[in-house]
């Protein structure tokens, strides 16, 4: 016996769902700087939130500190707001300035 599925009757034609291969869009999650939040405060963010060493997280503060802003990490769109919302809740419940955003990546 056949394994096909029938695509067609006397009377209708069933239409195949297009598969669903689109990736979903990216978005950056990124600090930037300020002159009053701590850099302790900050390598403490990125160790909780985004899951990097101490080392890494140093790097990426230091990063920010100097250049202005830096990526965190980058995800899908619920993820990163969950992330921008988190820290900076974090940062206002520690009253510390720390601004975080997203960006399409
Ligand atoms: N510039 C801050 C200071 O000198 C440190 C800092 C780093 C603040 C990164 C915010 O996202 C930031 N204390």
């Amino acid at each position: 016996m056949s394994d096909k599925i029938p695509q067609h009757s006397d009377d209708l034609v069933v239409q195949e769902a297009k598969p669903q291969l689109k990736r979903p869009p990216l978005y950056k999650v990124i600090l930037l700087n300020d002159d009053y939040t701590t850099m302790e405060f900050v390598v403490i963010v990125l160790e909780r939130f985004f899951h990097k060493s101490r080392e890494q997280a140093t790097q990426i503060m230091l990063h920010v500190h100097t250049r202005g802003r830096g990526v965190c990490g980058v995800y899908t769109r619920e993820v990163a707001e969950t992330k921008v919302q988190q820290v900076m809740s974090f940062a206002e419940d520690n009253e510390q300035p720390l601004q975080c955003a997203m960006e399409p990546d």
